[in-house]
């Protein structure tokens, strides 16, 4: 009888905490697709990315309405059935046909087989899926997206108590082509729990050498956007342009250790 009303607990603080995403989910997903500018005949014609123009959508209800993507990360909440900290967002899936200069061609696993791969992950976090077990906690582990019957692939994110409850937590994608068709996008990271450095490009809670070239890299580049999460934060005051103000706001972080 108790462990059935463990059961009926865990279940209901499964929904309670995980409803958000059921109820919007779809909106939150990074969409993989390839030639970002939706021109054709530019460099990037063939390089895989991914659209998250609803990235840190706040998935509280309560905050439906909020203007949350000014954030750069998400909220965990609380799962006391478990003791850690937990959130149902985001997930993956692909362009579909209402975006076809976007679209990738062909027949997933057959004309080509896209991996999700973590590079970066704090130690701790796990990004997973039960059903499907996956379960990335590691650089290097991976999800053959292609080889999934739906697309429309859910993510949970968790960390474990009390870090969760204060830490920054983050995780950081590659997208490649295992067939070989498409190249490998830029690394695009997902940030929780509070905001990062401005600056901490290559997120890990400082501002080092690493985030300078990647800076770099970034300096000057067309549109920053949420389409392209400012091209992972190197916008630092989302204003459109990557320059000396943003590398002011850089500079003042410059070696500093969350
Ligand atoms: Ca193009
Ligand atoms: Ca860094
Ligand atoms: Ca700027």
């Amino acid at each position: 009888m108790k462990s059935h009303l463990n059961f009926i607990i865990a279940a209901a603080m499964f929904f309670l905490l995980s409803g958000p995403c059921f109820a919007a989910c779809s909106l939150d997903h990074f969409l993989i697709g390839c030639n970002r500018d939706g021109l054709f005949g530019t460099d990037d014609d063939n390089i895989l990315f991914v659209d998250c123009s609803d990235k840190y959508r706040h998935s509280d209800p309560a905050h439906s309405a909020d203007p949350t993507w000014l954030n750069w990360f998400y909220p965990l909440y609380y799962n006391p059935v478990y003791s850690r900290y937990q959130i149902g967002e985001p997930g993956f899936d692909l362009m579909d046909s209402t975006d076809p200069n976007r679209q990738l061609a062909g027949t997933p696993d057959l004309d080509y087989r896209i991996i999700i791969e973590c590079v970066s992950i704090k130690s701790g976090f796990i990004a997973r899926n039960a059903t499907l077990g996956i379960e990335l906690d590691q650089p290097g582990d991976f999800i053959n997206h292609s080889s999934l019957a739906d697309p429309h692939l859910h993510l949970e994110y968790r960390a474990p108590s009390p870090s969760g409850a204060t830490d920054m937590q983050w995780i950081t994608y590659i997208l490649y082509d295992d067939l070989g068709d498409y190249q490998q996008s830029e690394p695009f990271s997902v940030v929780f729990v509070q905001e990062p450095l401005a600056g901490d490009l290559v997120i890990d809670g400082s501002v080092n050498v690493e985030d300078l070239l990647e800076f770099c890299y970034y300096w000057l580049r067309d549109n920053p956007a949420r389409e392209n999460d400012f091209y992972e934060r190197a916008d630092c005051n989302r204003d459109g342009y990557i320059d000396l103000i943003d590398f002011a706001f850089f500079s003042s972080n410059w070696l500093f250790t969350e």
